[in-house]
């Protein structure tokens, strides 16, 4: 086997090798989460919300067959707007790079992009999980498989209802994956800060979340955490609200018969429809308070 074809940016090799915080974003928000150009400002303006809290960041993609970790402003523009760039989970990712094709990497293949480059903090807005009817459907994002087996904190605002939230979080309990919810006693629902769900950890800062990954690495433990941040007070859709627009996207979604990797983007694309754009506004603000705390976590976990 050769060694792993990533193009590290040059300044998060440099910050990598010197010991400094990086945090690694992902793509598939970018191209299949969000319309444009909302998406693109959102990318940038994470990117450097994560530089004002010190640290370097580094948006994962497939661009040209090459996994790539670090992205210049060009290659966000293409990944916002290009139609060609495919969803890329982990099982897409050799076929992407044999293809020399680009492709948005989900929270599962951003998670392994960046474990192979020593990235071990990584940012996003919300984790795919338990489709709801799994039960007949066997709809679960691999993005829990990863979880479960590569060494990566992801801060997210925890899990939307287009999932089943409790299912989702067996799951990880059965993966043996911690969940941590930050400043809260409830796990977070990406739009609101309830779920009606029990956090099955509480931590109150950066501190903590860093402690507890040092923690759990050290006994020799190689899973992920999820880090849940709820959305800020001011920035929250009511539950009962979003609700029935997620019971409406998931009735469309039904009547559609879409499938597989399409239904994620589908469905967030639909409750943007359905709100009118406040389901995005509602997004790009957690993107942008878990991009502050990722840069937290990151700054502690690297000085320890
Ligand atoms: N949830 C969101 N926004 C997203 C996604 C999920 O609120 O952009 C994306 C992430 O990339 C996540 C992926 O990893 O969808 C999960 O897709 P699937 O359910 O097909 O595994
Ligand atoms: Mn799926």
């Amino acid at each position: 086997m050769t060694a792993p074809p990533l193009k590290v940016a040059p300044d998060v090799a440099d910050a990598l090798a010197e010991g400094r915080p990086v945090v690694a974003l992902e793509s598939t928000i970018i191209s299949h989460g969000m319309p444009y150009p909302q998406n693109v400002q959102m990318a940038r303006e994470v990117e450097q919300i994560v530089r004002d809290h010190g640290a370097t960041p580094a948006t994962i993609a497939v661009l040209h067959g090459r996994p790539r970790i670090g992205l210049s402003t060009d290659d966000l523009e293409l990944l916002a707007s290009d139609e060609a760039v495919s969803k890329v989970s982990v099982r897409d990712l050799g076929y992407v790079v044999a293809r020399g094709a680009h492709g948005a990497t989900t929270v599962a293949s951003t998670m392994r992009l960046a474990s192979l480059a020593g990235v071990r903090v990584f940012v996003t807005g919300g984790l795919g999980g338990v489709h709801r009817g799994a039960q007949q459907s066997f709809d679960i994002s691999a993005d829990l498989v990863e979880l479960a087996t590569t060494p990566v904190a992801v801060v997210s605002a925890g899990v939307k209802s287009i999932l089943d939230i409790g299912l989702t979080l067996e799951t990880l309990e059965t993966y043996g994956v911690p969940v941590l919810a930050v400043g809260s006693d409830e796990f977070p629902s990406f739009y609101s800060r309830s779920s009606g769900h029990h956090a099955p950890m509480r931590v109150d800062s950066a501190d903590e979340v860093a402690a507890v990954m040092r923690a759990h690495w050290s006994l020799g433990l190689t899973s992920g955490l999820v880090v849940a941040n709820p959305i800020p007070v001011e920035d929250e859709i009511p539950a009962d609200e979003i609700g029935a627009v997620i019971d409406h996207a998931l009735a469309d979604l039904d009547r559609l018969g879409i499938s597989g990797k399409d239904a994620t983007p589908y469905l967030l694309g639909r409750i943007v429809e359905l709100t009118d754009g406040a389901s995005l506004t509602a997004n790009i603000a957690l993107v942008r308070h878990n991009a502050r705390l990722g840069a937290a976590v990151a700054a502690r976990f690297a000085t320890t």
